[in-house]
């Protein structure tokens, strides 16, 4: 079964075990640290913890299994022991077996089961569930195949690859109550897909399934936020506009958030249950 949170979003707390994230490259980079770090989101209200080995940022290279297993293992053994509900966000059908047998709960597959299909049948063994995000190609090419030509644009594509996703899932043997999907935001797409995407929302929770949604940080904020010489806004300074994009996701009944700033993330959230659901 997929997890949920009574009334509200789940927020699910981003732990980048690699030198070279975007988001928050190098910071977490250590197992220590990366432990360290799972253990402050949860203090500061995660349900739970996404931990991934390999940066996806447009143009990265990919590690070697043997680097991503090093990175991840310990982490999601340390902090599963400790009882948080962990993920891992991996591609790859090995890291996600080691990531279950240490403990892990759901495996976060960007590419959907297409990096390498063996994943689904990995998932389909286990109680696990399954986040499939919206996906075309590894970081070196995504950006290429950002074009969205067909009649209803980028949602409608979306909609489309995740539907043959799911496909997939089922033929595999996933069963419908461990899928999560996810559009994708930032990969595979330009700035302007991104918000199609976000305005497009109520079109991809007819898919009939819960959805999670990363904008945490991404570059189409630091491109809206951008300062009057065309700058973008530093990573560092995009929470505010990412808290923002939880709000109305959460107004329009979204299933869960991947985000960086966890406890900002369950502040917004707690004052919207508080002026949506008043109490005495
Ligand atoms: N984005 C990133 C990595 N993993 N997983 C899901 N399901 N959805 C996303 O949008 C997503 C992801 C890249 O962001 P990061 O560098 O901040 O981890």
């Amino acid at each position: 079964m997929v997890p949920s949170a009574a009334g509200r979003p789940v927020v699910m707390g981003v732990v980048n075990v690699t030198p070279d994230s975007f988001s928050d490259g190098g910071l977490y980079a250590d197992t220590e640290a990366a432990i360290a770090h799972g253990r402050q989101l949860l203090a500061d209200g995660a349900d739970l913890l996404d931990i991934g080995g390999e940066s996806t940022r447009p143009g990265a290279t990919r590690p070697l299994v043997s680097e991503e297993l090093d990175r991840v293992v310990p982490v999601i053994t340390a902090l599963a022991a400790e009882g948080a509900l962990v993920s891992v966000d991996t591609m790859r059908a090995e890291v996600a077996a080691a990531a279950l047998a240490s403990g892990a709960g759901m495996v976060n597959d960007v590419s959907g089961g297409l990096a390498d299909p063996r994943i689904l049948a990995v998932v389909a063994g286990s109680e696990a569930t399954y986040v499939a995000m919206h996906w075309r190609a590894h970081s070196d090419r995504m950006q290429d195949l950002a074009a969205y030509d067909e009649p209803g644009g980028v949602v409608a594509a979306v909609r489309r690859e995740l539907g043959e996703r799911v496909d997939a899932m089922r033929a595999a043997g996933i069963p419908d109550d461990r899928i999560v999907l996810d559009p994708g935001l930032g990969f595979a797409k330009r700035g302007e897909h991104n918000w199609e995407l976000l305005r497009g929302f109520g079109e991809l929770t007819s898919l009939g399934f819960p959805l999670l949604v990363g904008a945490s940080r991404k570059s189409f904020l630091g491109a809206l936020l951008a300062a009057p010489d065309g700058t973008p806004r530093p990573v560092s300074q995009r929470e505010d506009a990412g808290h923002a994009v939880t709000l109305l996701l959460a107004q329009q009944g979204v299933w869960g958030v991947r985000v960086h700033d966890v406890r900002g993330t369950r502040d917004v959230l707690r004052v919207l249950e508080r002026m949506v659901v008043p109490h005495d």
